[in-house]
């Protein structure tokens, strides 16, 4: 499509869902909030669909005041699920900016993806079970799936239950999901520099990506305790230019190019536990401080942890376990990571004579999580 073509595309997709409304589903999953289409209810062309979601959210406006757009990338952000061939769904997911006319793909969303399986069985692309029903969920952003299980007592699925999650007030019905393939799933590798240990701008960190790229960064070694709030961070101007430029070499280092425009990577603060958990963390999304912490970002750093080597590894907790408590600003989220390492050999140098370590890579065996999702609102959104 000529650019002309492609923008009279767009305008003609803007007004006619100014007209008729698109079909539209608002829900909270995990700890963002988002608007969840199926994908035949967009434009397929690119420039016409990303012109409707900015219009949707009220895109570019520090507060998203004429769209449906919560003013933070936690509530600006989209998922587009379509019938897989062969079984389960596809899910893109879209992250709208709030203050710039972008929508990226370039990362993928575990609080989003609470969602998607709710919403697939709910528009029929997935037929409900009695009790619980297991939705496929190919992820398209990285190429890597998840089970998810949603509870559907009567063949209805249900919102109501008992699982509490941090930085969501109250209990909802959980959401149980099982990753597949989130090891180097963006990067390609799940060290993409090929070390444990790389130094950039100046300061230590440890590159990784078990489903989202992550820089992660021994709080202490930026001159904080990893305890303070979002707000107090995202103040702290001079903080905020040090994990930008450790951000962009990290970011060419891992092979993600240019970052300075990306959401990805996230730069992941590690302090020691201070509630009873596996490790604190405070995350740069990158630019806002995520108020807790993203599945995939805290699956990464769950992998920083676990193995030897690593700026964050000789951090206290029982390495042995493969349940993580990962300490954010609102609480802490449970995770399940199990990664594969030769602790004797792991991470030391290599001999200076003699053959070298035949340690096997580190190997992610099982990444999983519980999340809730809530339906907020069904109807049509109107551009
Ligand atoms: O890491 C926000 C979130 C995310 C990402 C972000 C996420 C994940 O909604 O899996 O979900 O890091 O931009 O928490």
């Amino acid at each position: 499509m000529t650019t002309r073509t492609a923008a009279s595309a767009a305008a003609e997709a803007v007004r006619t869902a100014g007209e008729e409304g698109v079909p539209c589903m608002v829900m909270r999953g995990g700890t963002s909030k988002g608007l969840y289409f199926l994908a035949e209810d967009l434009p397929a062309d690119r420039t016409a669909r990303d012109a409707l979601l900015l219009r949707l959210m009220g895109s570019p406006d520090t507060r998203q005041i004429d769209g449906l757009g919560g003013a933070h990338p936690l509530t600006s952000k989209v998922a587009v699920v379509s019938a897989r061939p062969g079984g389960g769904v596809d899910y893109l997911f879209l992250q709208v900016s709030v203050d710039e006319a972008t929508v990226s793909d370039r990362q993928n969303c575990g609080n989003i993806l609470a969602g998607v399986g709710p919403f697939a069985i709910e528009r029929g692309l997935v037929p409900a079970q009695e009790g619980t029903t297991s939705v496929l969920i190919h992820m398209l952003n990285t190429g890597s799936e998840a089970l998810a299980t949603v509870s559907t007592p009567g063949r209805k699925v249900t919102y109501a239950g008992d699982a509490a999650i941090a930085g969501v007030p109250g209990t909802a019905s959980p959401v149980v999901l099982d990753y597949r393939g989130t090891a180097g799933s963006s990067c390609g590798a799940l060290f993409p520099t090929g070390n444990r240990r790389d130094e950039f701008a100046g300061v230590e960190v440890t590159c990784v990506d078990n489903g989202m790229p992550v820089v992660v960064v021994d709080a202490a070694a930026l001159g904080v305790t990893g305890t303070e709030s979002p707000a107090e961070l995202e103040a702290d101007a001079r903080l905020c230019a040090a994990v930008e430029a450790v951000r962009l070499e990290a970011g060419a280092a891992m092979g993600l190019g240019d970052v300075t425009d990306a959401t990805v990577p996230k730069v992941c603060l590690v302090s020691p536990a201070r509630s009873g958990g596996t490790f604190g963390t405070r995350c740069f999304i990158p630019k806002r401080v995520h108020e807790a912490i993203g599945v995939f970002a805290g699956a990464s750093a769950a992998v920083a942890w676990a193995v030897p080597g690593t700026v964050i590894a000789e951090l206290a907790g029982d390495h042995g376990s493969d349940g993580i408590r990962v300490e954010h600003p609102t609480g802490h989220t449970d995770l399940v990571v199990s990664v594969e390492v030769d602790r004797e050999t792991a991470g030391q140098d290599e001999p200076a004579d003699g053959p070298p370590h035949q340690s096997p890579a580190p190997r992610v065996l099982v990444t999983g999580s519980v999340r809730t999702a809530r339906k907020l609102m069904d109807g049509l959104a109107f551009a």
